[in-house]
């Protein structure tokens, strides 16, 4: 068993029906620790830096515009970083298959989870499949001081006489 970090983000979905308290109380049972939390306003970069895998997909465009909001008019997004004992497992086992008809019925995105007319599967939860997607998204998502422990290596720099913190 190994110590893992995995990102979470409860999305648009999730934020507009009221969903944070709940799916935060169904990754507790999980048992990990929580390293970090912000609420972000997902500009388009940061969802197709975060989507690059599905760029060639047909519903990209869709998953894009989910992502940052414009689906929902709600234009956030809640991040949490996990950690602990086998935690891209026992998070993506709470959280459920990715497509909400086929999850688990008490998974979250079995619960909560809607395929809409489009075909889009509006599923609640973004959570990491292996340990290296897990540090591409964390270090994407989360500057280094957001986090409570350096999960990763790190460099100061300075930028503009401003000494600053970044993943190395
Ligand atoms: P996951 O979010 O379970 O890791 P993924 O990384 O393959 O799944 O895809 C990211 C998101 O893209 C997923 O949460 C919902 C959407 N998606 C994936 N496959 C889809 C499909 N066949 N039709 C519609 N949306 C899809
Ligand atoms: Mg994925």
């Amino acid at each position: 068993m190994a110590i893992e970090q995995t990102l979470i983000l409860i999305k648009p979905d999730g934020l507009i029906k009221s969903l944070t308290g709940n799916v935060i109380s169904r990754l507790s049972e999980a048992k990990l620790t929580i390293m970090g939390a912000k609420v972000v306003r997902v500009s388009r970069d940061l969802a197709e830096k975060h989507y690059e895998h599905l760029r060639e997909k047909p519903f990209f465009e869709e998953l894009l515009n989910y992502i940052m909001g414009d689906v929902h008019k709600t234009y956030r997004v809640l991040a949490l970083v996990y950690q602990g004992e086998d935690a891209i497992t026992k998070i993506r086992d709470v959280v459920g298959e990715t497509d909400p008809e086929k999850a688990n019925p008490v998974s979250i995105r079995g619960a909560y989870g809607r395929v809409t007319r489009a075909g889009v599967f509006e599923n609640v939860v973004h959570a990491s499949s292996s340990p290296e997607d897990a540090e591409k998204e964390i270090k994407l998502w989360f500057m280094p001081d957001e986090i409570v422990e350096d999960l990763y290596p790190i460099k100061k720099i300075t930028l503009n006489n401003v000494k600053q913190t970044v993943w190395a």
